[in-house]
């Protein structure tokens, strides 16, 4: 309950920061997006991990807050990119609350309008789970996503119940697969299998496939031969600052 009261005035305390990691283009190897990831300096306890600061923001309300504040800083710092000349999406990773309310949109447009990114530089990325959540709150958030024009990802693919039909009516760009599938590569051949049904999967509907949590050159090599679009793991980058992305950027261009 002490955390949830620090994590309240987090936002306005100058606490946060996001951090970036890129995804990269499987065969130029070109840095395609960044997904911007959410950080916690917190006074005393130090760094506080958002796997556990943000259930606790989704389950205490305090995704209305801190929700908002990602997006005008990715959007923010999308801009900054776009007028150096780089061309990359931004991703943000929209909770379950987020995709519950029904301004989400019109509110991430006026965002972006205000930093002069366009709609499809905006990835959502949402998790399977929620995706699936199939609300009339959701499937109304989802609707006006499409008709906006932003980019969507569908983010920790294969740990949810997706079925090609359900998929299929999402206004998705792109599957992520989960983590878990990509540590197991080299080791598990239920892995493979899972890892080239959703590459499949993709295919079938015409959807970009990105792996995260890419770690070794084995894991690379295996994706690769897949079919696997995009990349995005310790091995290409940690999550980084905006400064450095854009730097490294810069080089992979
Ligand atoms: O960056 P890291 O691997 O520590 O993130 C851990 C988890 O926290 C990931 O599942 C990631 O999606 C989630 N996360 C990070 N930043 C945000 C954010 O801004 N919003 C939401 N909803 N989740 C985030
Ligand atoms: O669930 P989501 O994809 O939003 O979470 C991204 C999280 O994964 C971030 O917290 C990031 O720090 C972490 N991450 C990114 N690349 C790697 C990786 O190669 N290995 C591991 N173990 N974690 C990673
Ligand atoms: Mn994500
Ligand atoms: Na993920």
């Amino acid at each position: 309950a002490v955390l949830v009261n620090e994590l309240r005035q987090a936002a306005q305390a100058g606490q946060f920061e996001l951090y970036f990691q890129p995804k990269i283009d499987a065969q130029s190897l070109e840095v395609t997006a960044a997904e911007a990831l959410l950080r916690w300096h917190h006074p005393t306890r130090g760094f506080v991990s958002p796997t556990i600061f943000i259930p606790l923001a989704e389950k205490y309300g305090l995704m209305g807050t801190i929700g908002p504040w990602v997006i005008e800083e990715a959007s923010r710092t999308a801009g900054v990119w776009l007028k150096s000349g780089l061309r990359m999406r931004v991703a943000v990773n929209i909770s379950g609350y987020q995709m519950r309310q029904d301004d989400l949109v019109e509110s991430i447009q006026a965002v972006l309008e205000r930093h002069g990114v366009q709609p499809q530089r905006f990835t959502c990325e949402i998790t399977e789970t929620v995706a699936m959540e199939d609300t009339q709150a959701t499937k109304l958030t989802f609707e006006k996503m499409r008709r906006a024009g932003f980019h969507v990802s569908i983010d920790d693919f294969g740990t949810g119940y997706s079925s090609l039909g359900s998929l299929r009516k999402l206004p998705a760009a792109e599957l992520k697969i989960d983590r878990a599938f990509v540590s197991d590569l080299e080791e598990s051949e239920e892995a493979r299998s899972i890892a080239k049904s959703i590459i499949d999967m993709a295919r079938a509907l015409n959807l970009k496939v990105i792996a995260e949590g890419v770690e070794t050159v084995g894991q690379s090599d295996i994706l690769v031969e897949m079919g696997c679009d995009e990349m995005q793991g310790f091995l290409f980058s940690m999550p980084i600052t905006a400064g450095e992305l854009q730097n490294l950027a810069m080089l992979r261009h």
